[in-house]
């Protein structure tokens, strides 16, 4: 049905007629003239209905963001401070809206956060929102691209699991005919399954739920989730797929996605490789600025601020302490309270966490014990182990989280296109 996108009229000559079809986002009517901003996917025309011409008298009967089909010509020369002209010829109605509009499209007016999220179909009508979603598909494509490049095959794992992957809490139950089952918290187990099966590379582009409190612009309680595993590798290897995996994607998302650097704040790809400090470094710098952090404990927000402010854009902290990380990271050899794992850091916020895994079933088994979880819901994830298990490593990093620091959102749920929320399951 559709030929043209509004922004194709930029490549088409004077004279020319074709069928545009959008939205009315705003009709004025003058006495000799009358003008519609028609709105598609790919931005605005001014649509120039002369007084003579048989769509003039019907321009009374359109509502704002009604769906229309426009018949026209190419003008000579573009007379619209919008940048583009049609001149009409026909109009036909497809659909009207209905009146008043639930959100605004063109009002200036601050709506709150809950009349735009509970009407998102109509928030994302407005090119700042729906940009974002543009900006999220072209870095999630460059990623895709790169870790295809590099021999990864793309999987999907089931997403109702018998088994928590990043500790006890922060699940949610469901109930699963006469048992109980869990929304998987990550592909964790199942990624590092498949490198049993022989599949050296995997990712998988999947949602990922958490049963976390936390109300705070970082947390969702769904989020995609970007996750690879890789054998016969190490946390380094690791790091260094992920520093090229986010070039790649936020080249992609430079290059492909229309005023790109106007509403980013990351301008370039950044540079390769991304620095690196350890968690005792970032320790020492705290400790610098007074702040003591306990024997293993994690770093909060305000540390991590300390630390971000460090560095101009994505850094490693590599070396976590084992009481902070899940049960299947594996010990440095010679410094066992340390970990082979790594986070992901943009300022404050973390964006990916990974690791070399541990890949002996025994070490594997009393880890999960010693973080008091029952081994025995873990048996089918073990006796993947015991049959030649290469050694390997990965990491998960949320896709909403990067899109977010990539294009400077203040809140993670800009980057979800319905978010769930402490208090939101809807629409
Ligand atoms: P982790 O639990 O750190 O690691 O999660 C990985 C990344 O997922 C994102 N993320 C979230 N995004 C939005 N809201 C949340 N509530 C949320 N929770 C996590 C973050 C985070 O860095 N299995 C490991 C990964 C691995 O080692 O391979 C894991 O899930 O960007």
């Amino acid at each position: 049905m559709k030929k043209f996108f509004v922004a194709d009229l930029d490549d088409r000559v004077p004279g020319e007629k074709l069928v545009l079809n959008g939205w009315a986002q705003d009709i004025r009517i003058l006495k000799n003239v009358g003008f519609i901003v028609l709105r598609d996917q790919t931005g605005l025309v001014q649509v120039t209905v002369k007084k003579d011409s048989g769509p003039f008298s019907m321009l009374g009967d359109i509502s704002r963001e009604s769906v229309i089909s426009v018949s026209g010509t190419v003008p000579e020369k573009v007379q619209s401070k919008i940048g583009r002209e049609f001149i009409a010829e026909s109009i036909s109605i497809l659909n009207m809206a209905e009146s008043p509009l639930p959100l605004g499209i063109v009002d200036e007016v601050e709506v709150d956060f809950d009349t735009r999220f509970n009407n998102r179909f109509m928030d994302l009508r407005k090119t700042e929102h729906s940009r974002i979603f543009r900006a999220k598909s072209a870095i999630l494509w460059g990623i895709r691209t790169f870790l295809m490049s590099q021999g990864f095959t793309e999987v999907q794992t089931p997403k109702i699991v018998s088994a928590a992957t990043e500790g006890g809490a922060d699940l949610f139950r469901v109930r699963y005919f006469e048992k109980d089952a869990f929304l998987n918290q990550s592909p964790q187990l199942y990624k590092e399954m498949l490198i049993a099966s022989g599949v050296e590379r995997v990712f998988e582009v999947g949602p990922a739920f958490r049963a976390e409190e936390h109300n705070t612009p970082r947390h969702l309680n769904e989020f995609t989730s970007i996750d690879i595993e890789m054998a016969f590798a190490d946390h380094n290897d690791a790091m260094h797929m992920l520093e090229n995996a986010i070039t790649m994607g936020i080249s992609n998302f430079l290059k492909t996605v229309p005023d790109a650097e106007n509403f980013s704040i990351v301008k370039k790809p950044p540079e390769t490789p991304f620095p690196r400090i350890t968690y005792e470094e970032c320790v020492s710098i705290l400790s610098g600025h007074g702040i003591k952090v306990g024997k293993g404990e994690d770093l909060n927000n305000e540390q991590l601020k300390i630390i971000g402010s460090r560095f101009e854009g994505f850094y490693f902290i590599t070396h976590w302490p084992k009481e902070v990380r899940p049960f299947y990271t594996s010990v440095l050899e010679d410094r066992s309270d340390f970990t082979k794992s790594f986070d992901l850091q943009f300022r404050e916020i973390e964006l990916t966490s990974g690791a070399q895994r541990v890949h002996n079933p025994q070490i594997l088994k009393n880890k999960i014990e010693e973080k008091g979880l029952d081994s025995s819901n873990f048996e089918f994830y073990l006796k993947t182990f015991r049959y030649g298990m290469p050694p390997h490593a990965g990491w998960g990093l949320g896709l909403e989280r990067l899109t977010q620091v990539i294009l400077n959102l203040p809140n993670v749920r800009e980057a979800s296109l319905f978010p769930r929320d402490r208090t939101r399951v809807f629409p």
